[in-house]
């Protein structure tokens, strides 16, 4: 949509599966994701212990950056597709998924709407976000806490993580 354009912004994006065929999966999302982001680097994937709702299979998890000239809610619009896209049925908070693709960061801005909180707040806490994080983007620093994935890192308690 023209009334979309935005002038070229770097983007995180957050990516997790536990269902069906994970890894095959976060290579369709990726794919899917080169349509509206460009120059895109994605990190290793990573299988993770699951947080929040722990009795469930082990996540695959991967972040992937790169550059949009959508604005975050048109960015919003076409993550939330791709999920329905492949697929994914929402249940309850923290279920199961075939695919999740989370906005981590656009640019530095800080975002909070109704429908949008950027960065995500999980970022800090998770280190199946941060250890994929910091591969694709170290010298990235959150723009409210102004520390890096690896500092953020040093400091979390954090789950199981495991780079495949
Ligand atoms: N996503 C969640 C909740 N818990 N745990 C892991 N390991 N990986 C995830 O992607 C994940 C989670 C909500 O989106
Ligand atoms: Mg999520
Ligand atoms: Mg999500």
């Amino acid at each position: 949509m023209a009334g979309d354009a935005h002038p070229p912004v770097e983007v995180l994006l957050g990516l997790g599966a536990n269902l069906g065929d994970p890894r095959a999966q976060l290579a369709r999302a990726v794919d899917a994701l080169h349509e509206f982001v460009t120059g895109l680097q994605a990190s290793s994937i990573y299988r993770t212990e699951p947080v929040g709702h722990r009795d469930q299979p082990d996540f695959y998890n991967q972040v992937v950056r790169g550059t949009t000239t959508l604005s975050p809610g048109a960015l919003l619009d076409r993550v939330l597709a791709v999920e329905e896209e492949m697929g994914r049925r929402r249940t309850f908070r923290n279920a199961p998924r075939v695919i999740d693709i989370d906005i981590l960061a656009y640019g530095d801005e800080v975002i909070r709407t109704e429908r949008l909180t950027v960065p995500h707040p999980g970022i800090a806490e998770r280190g199946f976000v941060l250890h994929p994080l910091a591969e694709v983007a170290p010298g990235w620093r959150h723009p409210e806490r102004m520390q890096t994935a690896r500092e953020m890192l040093s400091a979390a308690a954090l789950e199981r993580v495991e780079k495949i």
